[in-house]
């Protein structure tokens, strides 16, 4: 089994103004297609564990033959959050649900939940991911470098912001607070209060 793009719900300029559509388009069919290229050829070599699930092979990680674990940990984790990010955009969805009531409840509001997601994403230092996460059952703000998955820290991730250049730098050039604070305009709670309800039964 080899992995493959998957397709995008909507349509590359249905983000515009906050992500413009050539960057969607080259971040969708050249960046994450190239994570994808190159976990199936990591995998090519060991096909013992060709068709397993992206998220099994991060979990276990260890268990991943050591010539091709950084690998699979780099570029698995560029398919996987990919195709996670990709799910959690959309303009026009309302900040609501259960997922609304338990940041308010657990970081005091949503303005302070925003100041503290922002920063980590804004301080993050080189490339990266910032992240909403659920960690043994509390909601946690939370960073990883490069590819690397939340899951690989035994938390489940609820909402992501790629922070590498590669998803900004058209529009936004340098300036990753802008990027950022785009990005609160797209958020598809529906989907972020969908994880929320999937990791609490995890
Ligand atoms: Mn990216």
């Amino acid at each position: 089994m080899k992995y493959t793009l998957p397709k995008l719900a909507f349509a590359y300029d249905s983000l515009e103004p906050f992500i413009d559509a050539k960057t969607m388009e080259i971040h969708h069919t050249k960046h994450h297609q190239a994570y994808i290229d190159k976990l199936n050829e990591a995998l090519a070599k060991h096909p013992e564990f060709d068709n397993r699930k992206v998220e099994e092979l991060l979990i276990n990680l260890n268990s991943v033959p050591e010539d091709i674990r950084i690998a699979v940990r780099n570029h698995g984790g560029g398919h996987l959050n990919h195709s996670l990010f990709w799910e959690l955009l959309k303009k026009d969805i309302k900040f609501e649900g259960k997922i609304a009531d338990i940041i308010i409840k657990e970081f005091g509001n949503f303005d302070e939940f925003k100041k503290k997601f922002t920063n980590i994403a804004l301080t993050h230092f080189g490339s990266g991911w910032a992240w909403l996460v659920l960690n043994k059952g509390k909601l946690e703000i939370y960073n990883t470098s490069n590819q690397d998955s939340p899951l690989m820290d035994g938390k489940f991730p609820i909402l992501g912001l790629d922070v590498w250049e590669h998803a900004y730098y058209l529009k936004y050039q340098n300036k990753r607070a802008d990027y950022i604070a785009a990005f609160w305009n797209i958020i598809n709670w529906e989907k972020v209060n969908e994880l929320y309800e999937n990791a609490k039964k995890s």
